[in-house]
């Protein structure tokens, strides 16, 4: 039988790993579709059929047919439909979603653009990739701060946020951050590691198409 999720994307990318992760943290498995984007198969009109904004990941959920686009959406839906990691009160969830904002508007676009410039996915001048650089310190410093004596992003356990937010810090490195600079991160990113079903952006996302183990 079919897994009941089916997981589009592309194993480079940090809103695809977020889904997965959410997914293997669950303990759900997943169908994974890969997305030959160096030949556009996401422009194409059998894709946008099914994701509107061309983009990757896209994740299907077969018990109801929905399509599901954008990875916060995703695991907001996710952590609805599945009963986890969703916070535990209604301010818990309104904290959660804000982080969700906040993370694509401060931390994870600095972050993945200076990623890929500094692997050579994209070039660009010198000034443009320290521009980046410096955006998400920034906003390393603003996660730094708030998680200072805390052991998770809201309240007293994992949630979405969490997730969503290690799905970027996990590309740190790679963009040519050294997370020791911001201790606390560092400290929660090892908590994330630690969760049962947790695995690395390297091992989550296969480089083909796989059904559901
Ligand atoms: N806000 C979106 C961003 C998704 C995104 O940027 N995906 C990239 C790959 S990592 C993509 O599909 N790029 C191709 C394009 O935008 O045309 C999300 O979180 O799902």
């Amino acid at each position: 039988m079919p897994a009941r999720f089916e997981l589009h994307g592309i194993f480079v990318s940090g809103p695809t790993y977020k889904v997965g992760l959410m997914l293997s943290l669950v303990g759900e498995p997943f169908d994974y579709a890969h997305l030959n984007m160096m030949e556009g198969e996401h422009k194409q009109p059998a894709y946008l059929s099914k994701q509107r904004y061309g983009q990757v990941p896209l994740l299907i959920d077969r018990s109801n047919g929905r399509y599901l686009c954008q990875s916060a959406a995703i695991l907001e839906y996710l952590a609805d439909t599945l009963g986890k990691f969703g916070g535990a009160t209604l301010d818990e969830r309104l904290q959660v979603r804000e982080w969700l904002y906040w993370d694509f508007d401060r931390l994870a676009g600095p972050l993945y653009k200076a990623r890929v410039i500094k692997i050579g996915i994209r070039q660009a001048p010198p000034e443009v990739y320290e521009d980046h650089l410096a955006s998400a310190k920034a906003a390393l410093k603003v996660l730094d701060t708030h998680l200072a004596g805390r052991d998770w992003l809201v309240g007293e356990g994992t949630t979405i946020a969490d997730i969503d937010i290690y799905g970027v810090i996990a590309f740190a490195d790679a963009a040519g951050i050294d997370l020791a600079e911001y201790p606390n991160v560092a400290a929660w990113a090892k908590r994330v590691e630690a969760l049962p079903g947790f695995k690395a952006t390297g091992e989550l996302l296969p480089k083909s198409s796989r059904e559901a183990a």
